[in-house]
């Protein structure tokens, strides 16, 4: 363990929790697969033997001899082995075997004398096929039944998938019905990135099984929201990544492509407190009006004299300019 500690710190591996550890994964990968049988009865075919479903039940012969045998669909180091029988249908003998091809077969656990009817094992073999090879029943006057086959797989050596955010940035902020794309990059050093979920503070709102793994959440009401990304390996690992929070604002409010709907008695362009007003181009000022005194500069933000209203930095280029000095009070 230490030599392999120390290699992953070389390659600059993160080691989590789960990155060496020796424990058994919690995922039965048997669940729904392929189910081959010896013999089976209607209604009772071994595929209930996998459904993870107390209901249903798998109905062997009442011979000795009899097998069942499980197809993951890939290899796996199998750890955890559940097998949960009939009161009536447990097997004494038993053992289990794996496989790469269903012709040859190793065992991995030898059961004598069984009579619970949940034998909860721990074994250590690695196979694509998962066989109970059943050789003599608890009771002889029933056939072999069982309830449901549980495997898991191990996650020894297994390093976790890495993943991070690319999109959107962190503090970004949106507008209420925006079309969200959030995207990342994934990858597994030792395996293959199974699938990407993306969440919403605990709320899961879509995942990718496919890479670029990115999705685009729609119509996004406003609110402020923590978002991560969860990235799962085909050992069913797991990496989150750290969260980032975007503002989703309401939409009432002046947009940079026009407005519509305007009523000009309450809607308007500027303060509500004692706060100038400033407009920029290129991000330098180029008007200002005065919070206290109302005075509109234009390349100025100081009025010349205490009186005036408005003041231009520069030359005023008109065909006609005509200065009226009656008609207002002061
Ligand atoms: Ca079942
Ligand atoms: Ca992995």
């Amino acid at each position: 363990m230490k030599k392999i500690t120390a290699i992953a710190i070389i390659l600059g591996i993160c080691i989590t929790s789960n990155g060496f550890s020796q424990t058994c994964g919690t995922t039965n990968i048997g669940l729904n697969k392929p189910v081959t049988v010896s013999s089976e009865t209607q209604y009772h075919e071994g595929y209930n033997a996998v459904d993870n479903n107390s209901a249903t039940s798998w109905y062997g012969p009442l011979a000795d001899s009899a097998y069942l045998y499980v197809d993951l669909q890939q290899a796996y180091t199998v750890c955890q082995i559940v097998i949960s029988w009939t009161s009536n249908g447990r097997a004494a003998n038993y053992k289990i075997q794996t496989s790469t091809n269903t012709t040859s077969w190793t065992d991995i656990y030898t059961m004598t004398g069984n009579t619970a009817t949940t034998n909860t094992l721990t074994v250590n073999g690695t196979g694509r096929y998962i066989r109970i090879w059943m050789t003599s029943h608890v009771n002889t006057w029933a056939s072999y039944e069982i309830v449901d086959i549980a495997m898991y797989n191990s996650l020894a050596g297994n390093i976790k998938p890495k993943v991070s955010l690319t999109a959107p940035a962190n503090n970004t902020t949106f507008y209420e019905g925006a079309n969200i794309t959030l995207t990342t990059t994934a990858s597994d050093t030792d395996g293959t990135v199974s699938k990407v979920e993306f969440f919403q503070g605990a709320t899961k709102i879509g995942e990718d099984a496919t890479s670029p793994y990115g999705i685009t959440w729609s119509n996004v009401p406003a609110g402020t929201y923590s978002l991560t990304a969860k990235a799962t390996d085909n050992n069913n690992a797991d990496s989150t990544t750290p969260a980032i929070t975007i503002v989703v604002n309401p939409s009432n409010r002046w947009t940079i492509t026009g407005n519509s709907g305007i009523n000009p008695v309450t809607n308007f362009l500027g303060t509500l407190d004692n706060k100038s007003l400033r407009f920029r181009t290129n991000n330098l000022q180029r008007m200002y009006i005065d919070s206290a005194t109302g005075f509109v500069g234009i390349g100025t933000s100081a009025a010349p004299n205490s009186e005036a209203k408005l003041a231009v930095n520069g030359p005023i280029y008109a065909t006609k300019l005509r200065v009226t000095q009656t008609g207002w009070s002061d």
